[in-house]
């Protein structure tokens, strides 16, 4: 049984700033300025999330939802580049899936043990002024300055990964029935909705054997929807390999078997299509109070449908997990098998430039590699200007411009720095930068 049981939480990642490059100048007899010695600042430190099987829960991250990865030292003289800051490896439990914090989009889905995640991009650290060097730059007095490292809030979902989900009304039994075949000891109560999240429970059946059973809150009609309980729960029958659908045989009941098993297979169908092709084996629960009722709809291709389980008595019980371990077993010899955990490192954005009008007269240029090519630690330097201009008319921002409609005189800002647009060889001379904490 899984206690204190968290199955989404917000995790806030920050990657590490990179270094700054450094600006230093060798020293040598007779010339007061010998060749430049800046080294570059490091690339701070990346933040991964991990799939560790040792981790239950996403409890961790409830109170303390922050991870952060250190920066990247800045470079020194004597081309010394600065030390790299370290990387940072956050455990999350397998089957975590990773959304968008904004649209729940989904990023990643860690099922996998050692399976990795890239959640934020290091910054790169900055070029020292020795790397400026070239015929036209003799002497380059500036260096890069380090990238921040990305942050971003992210959405974190566990999905249970269990071989059986068991689903039905509120009060049939699920509880019971687990609490008989496994460790798990959840609440049991003579009322709807006593489970309130999901129990787990390992059922052996010998030394060779075992499956996963999760014990899903009761469904209603209108889960799907988000009535009752089991919307929020509906995600845990995801991505189990069978489906155990337990109907009320109970004379009580509030509706006939037949329209139970319709009312689930609804609710299955329109929050996952795909959960009605999953294998399931239908019975009747709660058998003692109904004598001679029986309800199956069979389990598709396999042995005689079983009909009846009552976990007061052990009536079918056996039964029911024979029948479950033959098709979990079908289930897994199916999937496909993972040799090496996978590591999922999205590619760095292209060198993209977009141009986006902000007012009638302020455009900004967005993208990277623009950014990067204003982020020097001196642009009152003219050998500075000269290479901000050639970058970013090589990055094509001058034509996007152009093709966007800037006219003479617009303000253009990229980042934090700002420049008037002049639409001819001066344009990108008078740079400002208005350096804002981000
Ligand atoms: N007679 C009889 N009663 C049972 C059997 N299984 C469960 N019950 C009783 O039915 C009631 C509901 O059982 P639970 O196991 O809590 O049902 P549940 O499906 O988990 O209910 P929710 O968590 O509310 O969805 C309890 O009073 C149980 O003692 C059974 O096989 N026979
Ligand atoms: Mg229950």
């Amino acid at each position: 049984m899984v206690s204190g049981f968290v199955d989404e939480c917000n995790l806030h990642v920050t990657a590490g700033d990179g270094g700054a490059g450094c600006v230093a100048f060798r020293r040598e007899a007779h010339v007061s300025r010998g060749g430049p010695s800046g080294g570059d600042g490091g690339r701070g430190g990346e933040v991964w999330l991990v799939a560790d099987r040792n981790v239950a829960s996403l409890l961790a991250f409830r109170d303390h939802p922050h991870r952060r990865a250190t920066n990247g030292k800045h470079g020194s003289g004597n081309n010394r580049h600065g030390a790299r800051g370290d990387d940072l490896d956050v455990k999350v439990p397998v089957g975590t899936v990773v959304l968008d914090h904004g649209d729940h989009s989904q990023l990643a889905d860690l099922s996998a043990h050692g399976e990795r995640w890239l959640a934020a991009a290091a910054g790169e650290g900055g070029r020292g002024n020795a790397r400026f060097l070239s015929n036209r730059r003799r002497a380059p007095a500036f260096a890069e300055q380090g990238e921040f490292g990305e942050r971003r809030w992210l959405r974190l979902e566990l999905k249970l990964l269990a071989d059986v989900a068991i689903v039905g009304f509120p009060n049939v039994g699920k509880s019971t029935f687990i609490s008989r075949v496994s460790a798990a000891k959840p609440k049991i109560a003579d009322y709807p909705f006593t489970t309130l999240e999901p129990n787990l429970g390992v059922c052996r059946l010998d030394d060779t054997f075992e499956m996963v059973l999760a014990d899903i809150p009761g469904l209603i009609e209108g889960a799907s929807e988000g009535r009752g309980l089991g919307h929020r729960f509906l995600r845990h029958v995801e991505r189990a390999r069978v489906l155990l659908v337990l109907i009320d045989l109970c004379e009580l009941a509030d509706c006939p078997p037949a329209d139970q098993l319709t009312v689930l297979l609804r609710e299955l169908g329109r929050y996952r299509p795909e959960l009605l092709g999953r294998p399931r084996l239908v019975v009747g629960s709660r058998a003692d109070t109904a004598p001679g009722e029986a309800f199956s709809s069979g389990s598709e291709g396999g042995s005689p449908p079983v009909g009846r389980l009552s976990s007061a008595t052990g009536e079918g019980v056996p039964e029911v997990l024979g029948e479950l371990s033959r098709m979990v077993t079908e289930a897994r010899t199916s999937e496909p098998v993972l040799d090496a955990p996978v590591v999922h490192r999205p590619l760095p954005p292209a060198q993209e430039v977009t141009v986006r009008r902000h007012d009638a007269r302020v455009w900004t240029v967005e993208g990277r590699a623009a950014r990067r090519a204003v982020a020097l630690s001196d642009l009152t330097d003219p050998s500075a200007v000269a290479y901000v201009q050639d970058r970013l008319r090589s990055l094509g921002v001058e034509r996007a411009l152009a093709r966007a409609g800037a006219a003479y005189g617009d303000e253009v800002r990229i980042g934090d720095f700002s420049f008037t647009y002049l639409d001819d060889a001066e344009a990108a001379v008078s740079g400002t930068r208005s350096r804002s904490d981000r």
